[in-house]
């Protein structure tokens, strides 16, 4: 079994691993609600980014408070965490070359207003406070959002064939 996994280890190239990189992507509850999700996912699968995980969930209230538990003395963080509860939101995994740094880039500012068109926030919605979209802001972040909201059973292995059409190696 070790020797199958580090066999298959040394198989996968520098460049490889890097076009594995994940980002924890969620659409919020006023993402779901305007009937923006397919919008949504649609901008991370022309992009050329690979889905590995979705699903569809109310968040609870302790799920949530570690999602952003960095963020628990802003003085925006209860209505950050209300705001969350007011219906369904769409976690998701996406994978690809810099997924993280890209997704940001995707998604615009934290702020809408400051969002240039072209970007989701910038073209989907108004104020910071429903601002639609979650995106992690760094790989080590993305690890942990995905191990808070995912079981490692729930991210699906599975083969792009559109992969070598994508990425050049
Ligand atoms: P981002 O979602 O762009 O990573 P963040 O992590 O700083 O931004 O904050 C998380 C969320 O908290 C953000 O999407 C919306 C809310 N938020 C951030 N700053 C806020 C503020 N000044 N007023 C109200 N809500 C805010
Ligand atoms: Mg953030």
């Amino acid at each position: 079994m070790i020797c199958t996994l580090l066999s298959l280890l040394s198989w996968i190239s520098p460049e490889m691993a890097a076009n594995r990189e994940r980002s924890f992507i969620m659409i919020k509850p006023d993402g779901v609600q305007r009937g923006l999700v397919g919008d949504i996912i649609k901008r991370f699968e022309q992009k050329g980014f690979k889905l590995v995980a979705i699903k569809f969930m109310n968040a609870g209230e302790e799920l949530l408070k570690k999602h952003y538990s960095d963020l628990s003395s802003r003085p925006f963080f209860p209505s950050l965490i209300q705001y969350m509860q007011m219906g369904p939101v769409v976690p998701m995994v996406w994978e690809g070359l810099n997924v993280v740094k890209t997704g940001r880039v995707l998604l615009g500012e934290t702020n809408p207003a400051d969002s240039k068109p072209g970007t989701i926030r910038g073209d989907f919605c108004i104020q910071t406070g429903r601002n639609i979209i979650h995106g992690s802001d760094s790989v080590d972040s993305a690890n942990k959002e995905i191990a808070l909201w995912f079981d490692p059973k729930e991210l699906t292995e599975w083969k792009a064939n559109q992969q070598s059409w994508v990425y050049e190696d």
